[in-house]
């Protein structure tokens, strides 16, 4: 093989190393919009979903309705509710990089610590008292934390582990929006002593330093 030949696999390699990766997050949309669709019948691929034919786009590929009901916060071990409106709730959310959810609050009730791998998030609450946080990363972990009442907006910055709990004496409610269409959501607890298969006993044990018996009883409680 001519170095050329050589150079010009080096680069195509590279490109199939990095190009996935660049396309991974919510890019630019490159057009107007890009309806997300399930099957790739009549579709073409461009992120995260096939797009729909624009020429097929409606109005009620934009829309979603029902943010203004109450949900029940009762059944939920942390009482609490997020309702998602994501790209998989409006599908002409595709490619756009954005998304909303409500959020509803018992009495006593929390959102508990979790992160959004892929959106930097911004709350507003619409009823009732919030103590609001985040922590920085390693190695400083500060907390940044706020009382919320009606009308006070919060940002919790993409990627880090941040809470929400109801520190008023009626339910809350809060709307928050996300910088990208399908942010994901990763619940701490859940995550750790709730994963399927669990994760060794011992291993958390040292982790967090606690006797293995206390790591197994919360796996119990989280369905590990
Ligand atoms: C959230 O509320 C809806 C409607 O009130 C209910 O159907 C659903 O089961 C609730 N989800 C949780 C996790 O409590
Ligand atoms: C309850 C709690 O952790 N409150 C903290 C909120 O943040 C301030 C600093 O901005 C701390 O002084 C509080 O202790």
């Amino acid at each position: 093989m001519s170095m050329k030949t050589h150079s010009f696999l080096a680069i195509l390699s590279l490109l199939s190393i990095t190009l996935p990766l660049a396309i991974a997050s919510d890019p630019s949309p490159l057009q107007d919009f890009c309806i997300g669709v399930n099957t790739p019948t009549d579709g073409v691929f461009v992120n995260g979903k096939f797009c729909k034919d624009p020429e097929l786009a409606t109005a009620d590929d934009f829309f979603f309705s029902g943010l203004d009901m109450a949900r029940n916060t009762e059944s939920s071990p942390v009482g609490s509710n997020v309702t998602a409106v994501n790209v998989n709730q409006i599908p002409g959310l595709n490619t756009l990089g954005i998304s909303l959810v409500r959020i509803d609050y018992g009495v006593n009730g929390q959102n508990p610590p979790h992160t959004h791998p892929r959106a930097t998030e911004i709350l507003v609450v619409q009823e009732g008292t919030l103590f609001v946080g985040f922590v920085s990363s390693f190695p400083e972990n500060r907390l940044f934390n706020k009382t919320l009442n009606k009308g006070d907006v919060f940002v919790f910055p993409e990627g880090l582990i941040h809470f929400q709990s109801n520190v008023g004496k009626t339910p809350a409610v809060a709307f928050a929006a996300l910088s990208s269409q399908n942010p994901g959501v990763i619940l701490i607890a859940n995550t750790v002593f709730g994963s399927k298969p669990p994760i060794d006993p011992n291993v958390l044990a040292r982790t967090f330093q606690l006797d293995p018996k206390v790591i197994m009883d919360l796996q119990t409680k989280f369905g590990s």
